[in-house]
């Protein structure tokens, strides 16, 4: 019975990868969680639709993206920051889906980082051919909390740099279900997403989401 099973089991693999000597990968964790939060997202983004933003220089982004919890990620014309009110409603940003906010201790904590609690949620959508440059995610004020970022639907390839632009980036194959966090001295790698191919998933069809969970304020 126990080598039948095997037949149809997926390959052995570590669920942990370092990336860095604070960032890991941590394969599949986010799984257990995805029936709870996927009509969390549609509640999330029902209040705080999905946008395109335009970057300081004055470029549209080709990922859409809404937040939820105290604080959200914007960006215009001015520059990047964090902000409380949605400037597309004018109201507070949706309160952060308690589902979320565990996942995200939770992951943390199975990195190494206990008592995470973060106050901002990104949630990034990716159709085919969306992609994010490289970049540091540099606008929150303490760089000692980590991140914590969870990725459901299409695969995607991330880019895994160093401290400056123009350091070597690996290559990371993200599955939906992966999440990445990082903190310490990795806080500030360098880090991108490449052009998503169209590769549909059985549960999202042809888009990736991304949660990135920060301590922000
Ligand atoms: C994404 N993620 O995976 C974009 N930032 O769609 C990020 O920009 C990111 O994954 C900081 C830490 C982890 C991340
Ligand atoms: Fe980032």
């Amino acid at each position: 019975m126990m080598e039948m099973l095997e037949l149809f089991e997926a390959p052995a693999q570590d669920p942990r990868q370092r990336l860095g000597p604070a960032a890991v990968l941590l394969r599949g964790f986010a799984l257990p969680y995805v029936r709870e939060a996927m009509p969390a997202i549609d509640v999330v983004a029902a209040q705080s639709p999905f946008r395109y933003m335009v970057t300081p220089g004055g470029f549209t982004m080709s990922v859409a993206l809404t937040n939820c919890g105290a604080l959200g990620w914007t960006t215009d014309r001015r520059g990047y920051r964090y902000t409380a009110v949605d400037p597309d409603t004018g109201k507070p940003w949706p309160t952060m889906p308690e589902v979320f906010a565990r996942l995200a201790t939770q992951a943390a904590a199975a990195a190494g980082f206990d008592d995470f609690q973060p106050d901002a949620c990104l949630v990034n959508r990716y159709a085919p051919g969306a992609r994010l440059s490289l970049h540091q995610d540099k606008n929150e004020r303490d760089y000692g909390a980590p991140i914590v970022s969870v990725s459901l639907g299409m695969p995607a390839t991330f880019l895994f740099g160093g401290p400056a632009r123009t350091d070597p980036t690996a290559k990371v194959p993200l599955q939906h279900g992966d999440v990445v966090v990082w903190g310490g001295v990795d806080r500030l790698r360098y880090h991108g997403v490449l052009p998503l191919k169209d590769e549909p998933h059985a549960l999202l069809g042809s888009q990736r989401i991304n949660f990135t969970f920060r301590k922000a304020g």
